[in-house]
């Protein structure tokens, strides 16, 4: 339907790229490796030797980068993996931080 002449307001043009966040894993004494290989794999698309890698990393170096995302994809990663380690009790914790 033709409304009177009032446009509705276009949002601005995005002209800078969308602040991109790092999801990092914490090591802990307690989450079996095994877990951690299996979370890297299932929520960070990794295959079992990258998935090992980074766990490896995690658990000598105490944190380790699972992957770059825009702010909500980041944010949803960091839930899913909270959500899924308490489900199965283990302590592994998963943050991000800006980039
Ligand atoms: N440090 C844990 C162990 O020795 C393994 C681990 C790796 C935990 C990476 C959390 C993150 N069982």
């Amino acid at each position: 339907k033709h409304n009177d002449g009032v446009e509705l307001a276009k949002s601005p043009t995005r002209v800078k790229p969308p602040s991109m966040y790092k999801v990092l894993l914490l090591n802990d004494d307690f989450t079996p490796m095994e877990f951690v290989v299996v979370v890297l794999q299932q929520f960070f698309a990794m295959d079992h030797e990258r998935a090992n890698r980074v766990m490896l990393q995690v658990h000598t170096e105490g944190k380790g980068v699972c992957g770059l995302y825009p702010k909500d994809v980041a944010a949803t990663k960091v839930a899913q993996v909270m959500d899924f380690s308490r489900r199965h009790q283990h302590p592994l914790q998963c943050v991000m931080e800006e980039n």
